[in-house]
């Protein structure tokens, strides 16, 4: 079929024969990396790319994060962190999911699947370090009931966390030079190894910079869109009961229709890996997705409308800490001024796509 001979072509053309990421032992050139990378639309990870920030060598330690951020406020810095009970939010789950993870005597049928968001709470930063870092280092082997990731796609390093700005560069220099553009947004991810992200795909040109810990991706080009099987779900809230440690999963009122992709690549014992096949056969049957690991010091591109999946592994502390950089290098494209196109307007429905894009670009998305 032409669809899949277009999976196979794009993979040789993306990734060349090695099926690998290409692994860079240093920043490129602006010119390199707009020539080589963003203009073929072909990820990369850039080895010894941050080794000179700060966060590196001192964001393993509890007491130098939590004395850094606590200099900018006379209490205790308050930040932003989404808890599940699963690790998996803005997910596919089974609506009646609480709790139920190791039940394999049911599992769910699709018109019981909802998207799922996280249970958002400001909480001060030392007690979400403590709680993110305890699930890691919990020796008796139990789920623990409450799995907390701290984030925020909102812009959060440059708001709840500005007080470390110092440890890192506020851009990474040659992407910027080779974009045209400042960073839309850089937020800040920090969880241990249940904190999960399911398949999505972004807009923007993301660059992942990992400073403790690791992250695995799973990455997929935007042709695979089929493998994905993106359907709509109605969204969902999980709320979280601190005196009892329950939560709920409650679908919003007026039903709300959210289009994600259906595919978990790591299914639960409720799912085996044999019902997940016979549901999603192009995923489970087609050619094998794309994996990675970035390190400390590294950075992941991952050009615009790529499918990816996020997990990670955490350092001796108990968790990963890592950044998302998000540039909207089409905005900046289009801001470019070109003579003949000066008295052309956009049709309508372009118009009203850009002025969305430029509304939400610091927003959560909720849209695979
Ligand atoms: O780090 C993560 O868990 C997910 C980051 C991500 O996928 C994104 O920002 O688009």
């Amino acid at each position: 079929m032409e669809i899949e001979t277009l999976w196979e072509e794009v993979r040789e053309l993306s990734l060349g024969k090695s099926g690998r990421v290409e692994r860079l032992d240093s920043p490129p050139t602006p010119l390199q990396f707009l020539r080589d990378f963003v203009s073929q639309n072909k990820p990369c990870i850039i080895s010894n790319a941050t080794l000179h920030w700060l966060a590196l060598s001192n964001w393993s330690s509890d007491s130098y994060l939590i004395e850094a951020l606590s200099t900018s406020s006379s209490s205790a810095p308050m930040v932003s962190v989404h808890l599940t009970p699963n690790g998996r939010a803005d997910a596919i789950v089974p609506l009646n999911d609480i709790n139920k993870d190791n039940d394999v005597s049911s599992p769910p049928s699709s018109a019981s699947l909802c998207f799922a968001s996280a249970h958002v709470q400001h909480m001060p930063f030392p007690e979400a370090l403590k709680l993110i870092s305890s699930t890691s280092n919990n020796s008796n082997n139990t789920q623990p009931k409450v799995i907390a990731y701290a984030q925020q796609q909102n812009d959060c390093f440059r708001s709840e966390y500005s007080a470390l700005s110092d440890d890192c560069d506020s851009d990474i220099p040659w992407a910027s030079e080779a974009l045209g553009c400042h960073p839309e947004a850089v937020n800040i991810w920090i969880g241990n190894h249940l904190s999960e992200t399911s398949f999505h795909k972004d807009h923007y040109e993301n660059l992942y910079a990992v400073v403790t810990g690791q992250k695995h991706f799973i990455l997929l080009p935007p042709t695979d869109v089929h493998r994905m099987y993106i359907q709509d779900y109605p969204a969902a809230q999980y709320s979280y009961f601190q005196d009892t440690g329950e939560f709920t999963l409650e679908l919003e009122k007026p039903v709300r229709y959210v289009p994600w992709c259906s595919v978990n690549p790591y299914p639960s014992a409720a799912e085996t890996k044999d019902s997940e096949t016979a549901k999603f056969p192009l995923y489970f049957r087609g050619p094998k997705p794309f994996e990675c690991t970035v390190n400390p010091g590294e950075i992941l591109y991952l050009p615009s409308m790529w499918f990816h999946h996020v997990r990670q592994s955490p350092d001796d502390s108990g968790r990963t800490i890592a950044f998302d950089i998000k540039y909207a290098y089409f905005n900046f494209l289009q801001s470019i001024h070109h003579p003949e196109t000066e008295n052309t307007t956009l049709p309508k429905t372009e118009r009203e796509d850009i002025e969305s894009d430029a509304e939400n670009s610091s927003r959560d998305e909720t849209e695979c």
